[in-house]
């Protein structure tokens, strides 16, 4: 072997390393970028589970989240939280929810999010779920959702923010 060849051999096997597979994939359509596509685990027989993922506009012109499917599902809709009498509740965004250009719109527990409902099945740790998601002008959009632990607050997080804030709470300061 000459001193290029090995090189060369050297860079195409990290080439090769980074080109492993992540967690969660990007998927572009049109502008769009969606990543960190998410759900949780769902405990003893639920029949509802949400959906969280990250949405950049990278265009000069707004999109639209309008709707959802999932062939899991029976029902499933795009939600927002709205504080209705001080008591915290979800309901439907019914106009969709708008990505502007050059934002960044995250789905995220607490927060909007997709709302699977009528599941036909469990969702297990590891699992990927397909769902469809439809812009205004992106169009049909399909990503997977990896669901992870039931308690996760993040994509990748397996339950250990929970755990974490038990440690906290029996923390003597
Ligand atoms: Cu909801």
């Amino acid at each position: 072997m000459t001193k290029l060849s090995r090189i060369l051999a050297l860079v195409t096997l990290s080439a090769a390393m980074f080109a492993a597979p992540v967690r969660a994939e990007d998927v572009k359509a049109g502008d769009l970028v969606i990543s960190q596509a998410w759900s949780r685990a769902t405990p003893g027989g639920a029949k509802v589970a949400g959906g969280y993922l990250t949405i950049e506009n990278k265009g000069t012109a707004a999109d639209r989240l309008v709707s959802v499917s999932a062939d899991i599902a029976g029902k499933a809709e795009v939600h927002e939280m709205a504080t209705d009498n001080g008591v915290m509740k979800m309901r439907p965004l019914d106009k969709g929810l708008v990505i502007d250009p050059g934002k960044t719109v995250k789905l995220a527990p607490g927060g909007n999010h997709l709302m699977l409902q009528e599941l036909k099945g469990p969702f297990k740790q590891g699992d990927k779920i397909p769902v469809t998601l439809q812009f205004e002008k992106a169009g049909k959009v399909a990503v997977s959702l990896d669901v992870q632990g039931v308690g996760a607050q993040a994509p990748g997080d397996g339950g250990q923010m929970m755990k974490k804030m038990h440690d906290h709470s029996g923390m003597k300061m």
